[in-house]
């Protein structure tokens, strides 16, 4: 992860790479501006060659961790491990020369560029180059190793997670279920001592780029400063917290009543491995168990994609025609040509979804092991969200190459997405009828199940990190604050006491790939005001959740004006640019799931809510 492309994050968010060209003056080097002070002209000069250096270095670097995780072998390991050194290195080289500047007075494009600059690497190396080299390699080493990990039950009986993932969404039976959960997470031990390492290295890299540690260069993204981030997170979380806990209510009382109380405690968190998901992080696969008695007409999109005969390809055809709809441009043909939609039978690759632009033109491509269901049609929507929003700022110089705010990155596909309503089902011939109003609290619970559910998640897998990041929580206690944080935010628990040895974190794909992660939390929150602010332009005056902005160019328009900006302005002007306000606020979630929220407390009315807090 480090491109400025994310390329080689390979998420789409994150960084620039490195070098430039002949070096910058800096306060050493200078010879032209008298007594070597540096003027603001130098630092436009240093700009314009240190995006130009990086350019050349990005394309490289992006097809070598393309290579790698479509291919994971030691060889592809071997280059893109040099490769992503190299850049890495030259651009925290660049980025020490940006801060050179911190005292010059420049205009407000030169210092947004050289912030830009400061922050762009996601693990900074050090200077030196035994250490940068190994940091390069531990990265590459942990993706490797959570993309080929697997979970074998014999010597001859062993499942790949996309397998797993799939038994923990259908399976009922709880003794499989933990099975899968504890199998999957045999993949970590092994990352445990590599991570702790990493975060040595990178704590030293962040510290000779000025920073306390990777924790304050991560928060420092957000157009604020660093150390008032985490309060407008709590802030928003504190809005929603109401809708979370009456769902985890429900949740809990509906599970309790199919698996027993003994096995669902009614006055503790949730047993992890009963909710659908891998990671408790979604809960939409456990419908069937939780949804209203009544009988109620919810379409499933997994059986729709069935009975129509669409194959993967077909389903991210169609996802295309969304975007078209809108007045987007179709996606090149090299997209079709060098994607990678099915996982090989040949070879071991990175699965885990990921959408990249390698060079800055036109060469974008998605890489998933497409599964054919109705989660990852959605998933596929949120791929090329990403792409999109690539292709929309490529024209920017390259330091405004990238998302508002990582959140508006992840936030794109799933806006799209949210409009994959049942009047937009039948418009595509996926179902036959649209169920009226008197339905809506299945769709919306189905809704609800996968984005309010996974709020705490988004916000507590940084929670952790940071806390990792500053050196608070050491290696021992990884997995004890790991659980602390997950029982604390979601009521969830570990259904089985972990062993010492445990690094749970390790068994989901950001901590070892290194992505961070509140950008999903922002996500969940900024799509819904993103939908609401184009369900608007396009003139949908209904229900929100009814709403589909399919084949509005009025929206298409407006969305596009806010992707082509790029990060040339602060998240809250982009924002501005699309809703009217700057602030991001969860009044729009709220809305959306008003009247469940409504049915959730009188389901709940007699009912024992919470989990004690163990902080
Ligand atoms: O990692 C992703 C995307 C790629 S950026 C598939 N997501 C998070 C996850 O899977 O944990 C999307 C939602 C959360
Ligand atoms: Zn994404």
């Amino acid at each position: 992860m480090k491109t400025i492309k994310l390329k080689v994050s390979m998420i789409a968010a994150a960084m620039v790479l490195g070098g430039c060209q002949p070096a910058p003056k800096t306060n050493n080097t200078d010879t032209t501006a008298p007594d070597n002070v540096l003027t603001a002209e130098d630092a436009k000069q240093f700009l314009v060659d240190a995006q130009h250096e990086i350019e050349k270095m990005q394309l490289p670097a992006a097809q070598a961790s393309w290579s790698y995780a479509t291919n994971i072998n030691y060889d592809t390991a071997a280059v893109d491990a040099y490769l992503s050194e190299k850049l890495s290195s030259r651009v925290a080289e660049l980025a020490k020369q940006a801060a050179d500047f911190n005292q010059v007075e420049v205009d407000a494009d030169t210092r947004r560029k050289l912030d830009l600059m400061r922050y762009s690497l996601t693990m900074p190396p050090p200077a030196d180059e035994k250490k940068s080299a190994r940091l390069a390699q531990i990265g590459s080493e942990l993706g490797g190793m959570y993309g080929k990990g697997k979970y074998c039950r014999s010597e001859d009986e062993c499942f790949s997670l996309s397998q797993m993932s799939g038994f923990m969404a259908e399976s009922r039976d709880p003794d499989l279920l933990l099975e899968y959960w504890k199998g999957w997470r045999d993949v970590a031990p092994p990352m445990k001592a590599m991570f702790a390492e990493q975060v040595e290295l990178a704590n030293e890299g962040a510290h000779e780029l000025g920073f306390e540690n990777v924790s304050e260069l991560w928060r420092s993204k957000y157009d604020m400063p660093a150390a008032e981030f985490p309060a407008a997170l709590d802030k928003t979380w504190g809005q929603v917290k109401p809708l979370y806990d009456a769902l985890h209510c429900h949740v809990r009382a509906k599970l309790g009543e199919y698996y027993g109380e003994d096995v669902v405690r009614q006055d503790q968190a949730i047993p992890a491995h009963l909710l659908g998901n891998m990671w408790a992080q979604t809960w939409g696969n456990i419908y069937e168990l939780v949804k209203p008695t009544q009988k109620l007409q919810v379409p499933d999109v997994t059986k729709a994609l069935a009975d129509k005969g669409y194959d993967e390809i077909k389903m991210v055809k169609q996802a295309e025609s969304f975007f078209s709809s809108l007045g987007f441009a179709p996606l090149p043909e090299t997209f079709w040509e060098r994607s990678l939609f099915l996982k090989p039978k040949d070879r071991e690759v990175v699965c885990h979804a990921s959408a990249w632009d390698l060079d800055d033109k036109d060469d974008l491509r998605i890489k998933m092991c497409i599964q054919k269901t109705g989660e990852e049609f959605n998933v596929i929507h949120h791929e090329l969200g990403h792409n999109y929003y690539q292709r929309a700022y490529k024209n920017q110089p390259l330091l405004y190459r990238g998302s508002a705010n990582d959140g508006f990155h992840e936030a794109i596909g799933d806006t799209i997405a949210l409009s994959i309503t049942p009047k937009y089902l039948k418009q595509i011939g996926l179902i036959d009828t649209i169920p009226d109003e008197s339905n809506d609290i299945g769709m919306l619970l189905k809704v609800a199940l996968d984005k309010i559910a996974f709020l705490p998640f988004g916000l507590m897998v940084d929670q952790w990190r940071w806390k990792v990041l500053t050196g608070e929580v050491k290696p021992e206690d990884y997995n004890k604050v790991w659980w602390q944080l997950r029982e604390h935010y979601q009521g969830v628990k570990a259904p089985i006491e972990r062993s010492a040895d445990a690094f749970d974190p390790g068994a989901k794909y950001h901590v070892p790939g290194n992505v961070p992660y509140t950008r999903y939390f922002l996500a969940h929150i900024l799509q819904f005001q993103f939908h609401k602010a184009l369900c608007e332009k396009a003139g949908d005056t209904g229900s929100i959740h009814r709403c589909s902005i399919y084949g509005s160019k009025e929206a298409g328009d407006a969305l596009n004006n806010m992707l082509s900006m790029g990060q040339s302005e602060t998240w809250q002007t982009a924002l501005q640019s699309l809703t009217g306000s700057p602030e991001m606020d969860a009044t729009a979630v709220l809305d959306y799931f008003a009247p469940l929220k409504q049915w959730l407390d009188e389901q709940n009315a007699n009912r024992n809510c919470g989990w004690p807090d163990n902080t």
